[in-house]
This record gives structure tokens, C-alpha cells and sequence, in this order.
């Protein structure tokens, strides 16, 4: 080996091409999507997240018998409408215009037409996309005098400009007026009354006294919303068949308030009409599960559950705890706060084509998730904007442990931040950042320290604040916050501009000194970022590197068997880094080439470490910055 071509070799450019190979059927198999989004049901509440949940949800839990149940899953917000920015932009909300709290039944658009969603990324793969239900982003009603409702006029700049092809929806909460149905920009039909109910009045059923459309009844909202569902799977189902899938958002505006169940579920429960109204979601959502089986797309239709925040204190968390039941389970908090109870929430998936069945994940996972995964299950490649704060779920749908999540930004409906890394959870709040107990004005009178820190493996309920005995954990996961904030992305890519300038810091707390970057162990950095397509794939299970000329090659897929010897990755998956060995020749057993940080589609890090790897003497490991390209391989058509 001790040629005068061995140096040059090191020195030169390094170029590495790291190709995946995407199996066809994965790509070309299409499936229906429907994504199925509850609104303010809590993880304690279905038996699939809560094995003492009292409430009983029979079809949510043969879906997961029938899937795969997310048991560490959260929503990007602790509310309604932040959440739904995330799940359809792939973007943390925090990074909109919308600093905190939510909109209202007559709230102007939020997502403006360039803003990527999940209705353009799957018209763009060739699917009709729908949105049903409680739509919450705002839209432009026709307000001639600035302040008035036109309802004959057409609502612009509702879904349809972003990316659903119909839209059949109610604006805000169901709790908040205007109640009309909007078909695709026109009311459906006229306000023909004035409707409310005072919380006084009804406890659980109120909602907002305002104009409601002759064809619009508060109790039958959610079985219509689920007719109007079955209704577009069965008009879809033939296109289906013949290549053209279809995606549906349903986003339900149940259990939240007005909590109206109707018979059978009325008084079904034996404990409140919000146990009762999860029963009837139950219900419907087996209903749903029929019909696509009926319409022969039970293989080929992905359909995701969840819920869009935690269980809101309107379902009455102290009667239900009188049954034993607790809507947040062992989590603390609810609705609105930073807190677990807030934003960690059932996420089940059944694909029977695809996933197999009855599996639990403890996987971290957000719902600004979703974007990535349909992005990767279409095939389509990450674009500079969209799903910046997503990593593909497809490795965990296959059966690995992780997606490549290592952390997650929580937000609560007061506008605190919380930062997650592993088990480490730093809220950067005095108190819950939303309603419950204590709040955070009520946080700072008590004269509670600012910042709280848990791990939520020892202390899943959040009960001791670990901040003043872990002052470098605080400091890193501050300092960890910042970077992800500054990016505008948590994924390697571009840096992109938040719509706004985001801070997160309390009052009192400033931001630690960054540390001089270290690399572990002797790990040193190749190259900076690249800008390429990077699609990490859960059957990647094998590297092989080759070294010909004055290049590296790194093959992802299949071995190559070259004059260094053959490489093959000595991991599964870990989250951030994969390391190869040599498996023959000099180097075999020893580690010689790491990819760091692959966290998703966009870039990654190349490192090496030549501690305790053979070379010829003049060899001298390569210095300063050095360039590799990256591309993957599309799959044959
Ligand atoms: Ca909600």
C-alpha cells in the first residue's frame, strides 16, 4: 500500500456521494391518506395512551391493535390554532406572525398562498386533497364596511389557497360565531337566526351567542362532518383504484365545547357528557374505518388519529377523576399549558399494506412530523421551504426505534417555550405558560424561579424542578433553543427567516455564553453543509465506502468491495450519528468514518476519526475544509 498515490489520495478533494436507493414499491404504491385530527382530546382519554383510561373507545383502540400507537407524540402547541399551523406546514407556529393565544370565528387568514402545506405537498404528487371540519387558520370573510359579515359574498383566502382543491369547513372553534359551512369559498347556506348557549346555561353544550346558517345545527356538526368524510372516500375510491389517491385533513371540532353528545352516546358513559362525546368521536371514527374498508382501500389508505391538544378543563377533570379517570393520564397539566398534559396526545396509524399491526412506539414525534413523512411516502423531494421542523416517520411506521428526532419545541397558549432533548425537558416558564395551576403571573407573585427543568424519565409528571441542581444542562438546552430558534429550522438545511422576531427568554433570564464548539472524542468535522436532497430511509442498513482515486465514494445499499477493504455501517439507526467500520483488510473493526447529525432530508455532517485506523506513513489526515456532494437515488420508473 505504500504507493505515492496514497497521499494525494487523502489530500485531495474529497468528494463523497452518498446515494439511497428508494424501493419502488414504496414510492409508487400512493396510499390514500386521511388524517384524522380531534380537537382538545387528551392522551388519558382513548385505552390505546391511557391503559387505566375509563372512557370506552373500542374502534380507536382496534385501530391501534390494527396499527401503530405513538406513545410519545406531541402537538407543536398546547392550542388549537398554533397546532394547526404546524401540522400543515411542517413549521413550528411560533415561527408565524401568531406570537400567541389563538384566532377567532372571524380572524383573517394566517397561512399566506406561498407558505407550503400539506395540501400543495400532496397535489403536487398527484392526490385530490380535501379539508373537512373545524378549518381555525382564519380565512377572508367579505366585510363591505369593515366590520359586517357578507355571507352572500365569497370567503377568500380560505384552505383553497392552500393547496386543498375543496374545502368544506366552519372558520373557527365551534364554540365561536359565524356558525356556516363554507363549500370552496360559498356559504352554503344563509344565517337564518341568531344561536347561543351561556355557560351558565349549559356547562358542557355552550357556545357563543352569534349568526348561524339555516342548515347548520351545533349537535349534528360532528356525524356530518364524518358523513361528509365517507361521502369523498366513496366518491374518490374508483379514481383511487386507478392511480389517483386521494388526501383528506378531517379536522373534528370535538370533544371540545360545545360538548353535545347525542343518543346512544348521551349518558353512555355513566360519568359526563365529555366522556359521553369521546365515545360518539370513538364511534365515528370505526365508522370511518368501515367505510374505507368497504370501499376496497383498506391496504392502500394511511389513516392517522390525533389530537390537536391536550383535554381542555371543560370536560371537568375533577368529576372525571371521581371515576378514576384522568384525561391527561399520568401527565401533568392540560389544554394550554407547557406542561406534558398540554401537548403530548394520542397518535395512532394504521396503514395494513404498510404497518404492522399492534405495535407501540416510545419514538419522539410532533405532528409538524406528518409533512416530512407524506413528503418521503410520496417520494418527493425537500424544497427550501416546508416541513422545516419535520423529520419522516416512515422508519418508525417500519419498525425502528426513532425517526431522528432528538428534540422538540413546545409552546404554550401564553407564548412559553419549552425545549426537549432526550429525557431532559427545560420549560422556559415560572409556572404552566397556560391555565393550569399556577399560572404564570400567579408563578412569578410566588416568587417561583423562572425556568424548570424535569426529566421526564424519572419524573414523567413534572413534579421536581431539577434547574438550580443542573445549571449546565439548563445552559445547554437554553443555548440548544436559541440555535433552533435562529435557523428557523430544526432540521439541517438552509438557514430560513422567522416571520417575526422570536424571543423566548423570561423576564430575568439571559442568554448563557455560547461554549467553544467541541467535537467528541477526536472526531473532526470534513465538510460544512450542503445543500443537496437527503433522504434517510429505514432501510438503509448498510454503507459500504469506496476510495478510488482522489475520491471517497460512500454507497449507501449494497457492499463494494475495494482496495481499502469494505465498510459497513455498525449501527441501526441512531438518531444523530451512524459510524462505519471497516468490516476486511487493515481496517477492519475499526471506526473510520462517521456521518453525524443526519437528522433529516436537507444535509448532514461528515466527520472522520483515523485514531487507531492503519495507513501508510505518509498519510496525513486531511486538514481544514474540505467538499463532498451528496444526492440520492431515485427510484427507476
Ligand atoms: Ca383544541
Amino acid at each position: 500500500m505504500k504507493t505515492n498515490r496514497i497521499p494525494a489520495l487523502f489530500l485531495a478533494i474529497l468528494t463523497s456521494v452518498i446515494a439511497f436507493a428508494v424501493p419502488e414499491s414504496e414510492a409508487a404504491s400512493r396510499p390514500n391518506v386521511i388524517l384524522v385530527m380531534a380537537d382538545d382530546l387528551g392522551i388519558g382519554d382513548v385505552s390505546p395512551t391511557n391503559p387505566d383510561c375509563k372512557i370506552k373507545t373500542p374502534r380507536l383502540q382496534r385501530m391501534a391493535d390494527e396499527g401503530l400507537t405513538f406513545l410519545d407524540a406531541h402537538t407543536p402547541s398546547s392550542v388549537c390554532t398554533p397546532t394547526r399551523y404546524g401540522l400543515l406546514t411542517g413549521r413550528y407556529n411560533w415561527r408565524s406572525r401568531l406570537a400567541r393565544g389563538v384566532l377567532s370565528g372571524r380572524s383573517e387568514h394566517l397561512i399566506p398562498a406561498e407558505r407550503p402545506t400539506l395540501g400543495h405537498l400532496m397535489r403536487k404528487a398527484g392526490y385530490h386533497t380535501s379539508m373537512i371540519g373545524k378549518w381555525h387558520l382564519g380565512w377572508d370573510w367579505a366585510k363591505p364596511d369593515g366590520k359586517n359579515i357578507d355571507f352572500t359574498k365569497p370567503v377568500k383566502n380560505g384552505p383553497d389557497i392552500n393547496g386543498f382543491d375543496r374545502y368544506y369547513a366552519h372558520c373557527g372553534s365551534l364554540d365561536m360565531p359565524p356558525y356556516v359551512w363554507v363549500d370552496t369559498g360559498k356559504v352554503t347556506a344563509q344565517p337564518d337566526r341568531e344561536e347561543g348557549v351561556t355557560k351558565k346555561e349549559d356547562r358542557y353544550g355552550w357556545y357563543r351567542k352569534g349568526p348561524i346558517g339555516a342548515d347548520f345545527h351545533i349537535e349534528k356538526v360532528l356525524p356530518h362532518l364524518f358523513d361528509k368524510t365517507i361521502e369523498t372516500v366513496n366518491a374518490k375510491a374508483k379514481a383511487a383504484k386507478d392511480g389517483n389517491p386521494f388526501f383528506i385533513y378531517l379536522a373534528l371540532p370535538a370533544p371540545h365545547t360545545p360538548i353535545v353528545p347525542v343518543p346512544p352516546f348521551k349518558d353512555a358513559s355513566g360519568m359526563n357528557p365529555y366522556a359521553d362525546f369521546v365515545m360518539q368521536c370513538d364511534h365515528h371514527m370505526g365508522q370511518l374505518l368501515d367505510a374505507v374498508k368497504k370501499a376496497g382501500l383498506d391496504d392502500n389508505t394511511l389513516v392517522m388519529f390525533t389530537s390537536d391538544n391536550g383535554c381542555s378543563p371543560e370536560g371537568n377533570f375533577p368529576l372525571l377523576k371521581e371515576f378514576g379517570h384522568d384525561p391527561s393520564a399520568i401527565y401533568r397539566g392540560h389544554k394550554a399549558d407547557i406542561y406534558e398534559g398540554g401537548h403530548r396526545v394520542p397518535f395512532i396509524a394504521r396503514w395494513p399494506g404498510k404497518i404492522k399491526p399492534g405495535g407501540k412506539t416510545k419514538a419522539l414525534a410532533c405532528l409538524t412530523d406528518v409533512y416530512s413523512t407524506l413528503e418521503a411516502i410520496t417520494g418527493q423531494e425537500r424544497q427550501p421551504l416546508g416541513g422545516e421542523d419535520g423529520y419522516n416517520l416512515l422508519p418508525v411506521f417500519d419498525g425502528k426505534k426513532s425517526s431522528g428526532r432528538g428534540t422538540l419545541i413546545s409552546h404554550s397558549i401564553g407564548g412559553s417555550f419549552a425545549i426537549r432533548e432526550g429525557d431532559w425537558k427545560l420549560c422556559l416558564s415560572a409556572g404552566s405558560g397556560g391555565w393550569s395551576a399556577p399560572r404564570e403571573n400567579d408563578a412569578k407573585k410566588q416568587g417561583l424561579p423562572p425556568l424548570q427543568l424535569f426529566n421526564l424519565k424519572s419524573d414523567p409528571g413534572e413534579t421536581k424542578n431539577l434547574a438550580k441542581a443542573k445549571p449546565e444542562k439548563v445552559k445547554a438546552l437554553i443555548l440548544l433553543l436559541d440555535k433552533q430558534v435562529e435557523e428557523g429550522r430544526c432540521t439541517f438545511g438552509k438557514k430560513v427567516d422567522n416571520d417575526r422576531k422570536v424571543t423566548f427568554l423570561p423576564t430575568g433570564v439571559e442568554l448563557p455564553k455560547q461554549a467553544a464548539k467541541t467535537h467528541q472524542g477526536s472526531w473532526k468535522p470534513i465538510s460544512a453543509i450542503h445543500d443537496g436532497t437527503f433522504l434517510p430511509r429505514p432501510e438503509l442498513d448498510k454503507i459500504t465506502l469506496e476510495i478510488t482515486g482522489d475520491k471517497y465514494l460512500v454507497t449507501v445499499v449494497g457492499e463494494t468491495k475495494t482496495d481499502q477493504g469494505t465498510f459497513t455501517i455498525d449501527t441501526s439507526y441512531t438518531p444523530h450519528r451512524m459510524t462505519i467500520k471497516g468490516t476486511e483488510g487493515p481496517n477492519a473493526g475499526k471506526t473510520i468514518l462517521a456521518i453525524f447529525e443526519m437528522k433529516n432530508p436537507g444535509a448532514f455532517r461528515v466527520c472522520y476519526d483515523l485514531t487507531g485506523a492503519e495507513f501508510p506513513d505518509s498519510f496525513r489526515a486531511p486538514k481544514g475544509s474540505m467538499r463532498y456532494t451528496v444526492g440520492y437515488r431515485r427510484p427507476a420508473k
